[in-house]
């Protein structure tokens, strides 16, 4: 390997599938897609982006369920190999102590970051209706409690790194509106305590035509020598409406809202029939990423067509090759 990963677990046995022969992609499927398929559960109408991470020699997860109702909530799941996993058919029930933060609403697009001692958990979550970003923080997936949002609706892809750095959380977000927002930057947002969230940075703003309408950060940014490697989405809006896909960017270590690199293209886009077809068609929207420090492979959970889980893979050194010679900035 040449880029040092720093700061990551080893994970031998995390998902994984070699390049396949003739591929000159960065970023390639799995070749079982979708991993989760949208009736997974009885009550499921669609299972899509979910956040994972490895847990206890296995898997854990929180999942954004849309059951039958049209109700989008978040579940918590297990697995042992990362691929067939054991979704609880409830949703998570937080604890809170905060009366204002118990009225549940609606709660989606999950992310999963584990600091210091446990693992926190960033949603879209309702307030009074309107989405902003939620907070929770659990040790074992069983038990979840709520602390406040961080931020005024409107607000969505709250997305949290790793480690403080300067002495604060830092969390990425995209400030939206109510609707299918048709504008959107990334910012930093910083805390000394996961409750005051302040000191807001702007990252980027849309730029090349495959992210022209909206951007939005995605997995948990990994740290490595070369500064944060980040996968974020992009959006562009076509006669037909929204086409999400993602690349990647690398953030300086110290000041993660300064850019060195941005991808010039998308890495993976909506081309597969489960990425094309289902009930937002053409939607590629990663939420997770495991990576194993010892090799630096990489396997990303993206939900397709907001209706399936998939999985793709790629490795550290590939993506900031790619960088290196292939980005905007
Ligand atoms: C965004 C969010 C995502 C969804 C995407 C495409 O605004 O609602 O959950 O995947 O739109 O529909």
């Amino acid at each position: 390997m040449k880029v040092k990963i720093l700061n990551e677990k080893s994970i031998p046995d995390m998902p994984w599938e070699s390049k396949p022969a003739g591929c000159n992609d960065v970023i390639w499927r799995y070749s079982q897609n979708p991993v989760i398929k949208r009736n997974h559960i009885p009550t499921s109408n669609s299972i899509f982006n979910s956040a994972v991470v490895a847990f206890e020699g296995g898997f854990a997860g929180v999942f954004r369920v849309d059951d039958r109702s049209r109700s989008m909530s978040l579940h918590a799941g297990f697995s042992k190999d990362g691929l067939h996993w054991d979704i609880a058919h409830e949703r998570i029930k937080f604890k809170t102590d905060i009366p204002e933060m118990a009225d549940f609403q609606y709660g989606y697009d999950p992310r999963v970051c584990f600091i210091e001692d446990r693992y926190y958990v960033t949603w879209c979550n309702s307030y009074k209706y309107k989405p902003t970003i939620g907070i929770a923080y659990t040790y074992d997936f069983k038990e979840f409690t709520q602390l406040e949002n961080a931020y005024l609706p409107f607000n969505r892809n709250g997305v949290m790194f790793p480690r403080k750095i300067g002495g604060n959380y830092m969390m990425a977000s995209r400030p939206s509106d109510s609707g299918h927002t048709p504008f959107g930057d990334i910012y930093i947002s910083q805390s000394p305590d996961m409750i005051y969230w302040g000191k807001h940075r702007h990252v980027m703003s849309p730029s090349a035509s495959w992210e022209s309408t909206k951007i939005g950060a995605g997995p948990i940014p990994i740290e490595t020598d070369r500064g944060w490697l980040m996968f974020y989405h992009g959006v562009l809006t076509s006669c037909n409406g929204f086409v999400y896909s993602f690349s990647a960017a690398l953030l300086d270590i110290d000041e993660p809202w300064r850019v060195l690199k941005r991808g010039k293209e998308y890495l993976l886009s909506p081309q597969e029939l489960y990425e094309c077809a289902g009930d937002v068609p053409n939607v590629t929207f990663p939420c997770a990423n495991l990576v194993d420090k010892d090799t630096g492979r990489i396997a990303i959970y993206y939900g397709c067509a907001d209706t399936h889980t998939g999985v793709c893979f790629t490795t550290v050194d590939d993506v900031i090759d790619y960088l290196e010679f292939n980005s905007q900035v």
